[in-house]
């Protein structure tokens, strides 16, 4: 993308993120959509889409893209809201959102034309495949990274230490996740329901961290991500993010209650009005 792209107009483009999670996920109906874990994850996505990744809509599949990996999956309409702003998925696509036959579903489902790399949504497993594929690209000789959005609560799966084992283990200092650490799962607060210290694990298993305070701040997520793409560690690295749940509606905000669920008229124009006078 346009390199000279500035901190304000990636702060531009979130907000008409927020909006597109807003306006797909009240498209989906009764069928509901996951707010919360979307709009938590925008300055992480828009950071990575409009400045950090070389990657081009024109060629979605050029071998020297970066990758992204969004492991929470459920999240998926903060990855949508980026692929219709970068011109990989148009509007009317877009208004499709967990309609029949659309290819934009509840998780990721691998479309390469749309520049959807991998489908994900049993957490843990994007994150592993994530590992693979940056794997394949230092046996291939391949210059690009692998990006990896994980969540806090994801990070209580069995699956993710294994796979993050294995990256130190193979030296995959071209994989960069970023654990989304916004402090509400699915049915609770992440620290009620394993309290753990994930800076701790991530360095126990040989990870290189860095803790940005706060993630929902453009510039301090975008220069995490450029300090750890140019990292020469030699390590794997991780991002640890701190951010709101459902940042940006008042009353999605730190909700476990807006995790997952249909946004009816009243809710949508409140949204809505919040967002266009943020
Ligand atoms: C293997 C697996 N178990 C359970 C679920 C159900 N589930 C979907 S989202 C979620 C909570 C995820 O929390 P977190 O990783 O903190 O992400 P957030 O929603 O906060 O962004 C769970 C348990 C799942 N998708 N996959």
């Amino acid at each position: 993308m346009d390199k000279k792209i500035t901190i304000e107009s990636i702060e531009r483009e979130a907000a008409v993120m927020r909006r597109h999670v807003i306006e797909m996920g009240y498209a989906a109906g009764g069928r509901g959509a996951h707010f919360g874990p979307a709009l938590s994850s925008i300055e992480i996505v828009a950071s990575l889409f409009f400045k950090v990744m070389n990657h081009n809509p024109l060629e979605p599949t050029m071998t020297e893209r970066d990758r992204f990996i969004q492991s929470k999956g459920h999240a998926c309409l903060s990855y949508y809201a980026a692929l219709v702003e970068t011109g990989y998925i148009t509007k009317d696509q877009m208004y499709t959102f967990k309609g029949d036959g659309s290819f934009l579903s509840g998780h990721p489902s691998r479309n390469m034309r749309y520049g959807i790399e991998i489908s994900s949504g049993s957490l843990g497993n994007g994150f592993a495949i994530a590992g693979g594929m940056a794997k394949a690209a230092k046996i291939k000789k391949e210059k690009h990274k692998v990006y990896c959005l994980v969540g806090d609560g994801e990070c209580n799966e069995g699956i993710i230490w294994e796979a993050a084992m294995n990256g130190a283990k193979s030296k995959l200092d071209n994989l960069i996740a970023i654990v989304d650490r916004n402090g509400v799962q699915l049915a609770g607060k992440t620290k009620d329901i394993m309290d753990v210290d994930l800076e701790a694990l991530w360095k126990a298993v040989g990870w290189e961290v860095l803790i940005v305070k706060e993630g929902n701040d453009t510039a301090s997520i975008l220069k995490a991500l450029e300090k750890m793409k140019n990292s020469q560690s030699g390590k794997p690295h991780v991002i640890i993010a701190n951010t709101t749940k459902g940042k940006g509606v008042s009353f999605m905000e730190d909700s476990i209650s807006w995790h997952a669920r249909p946004l009816n008229k009243e809710d949508y124009e409140q949204a809505v009005s919040e967002l266009e006078n943020a």
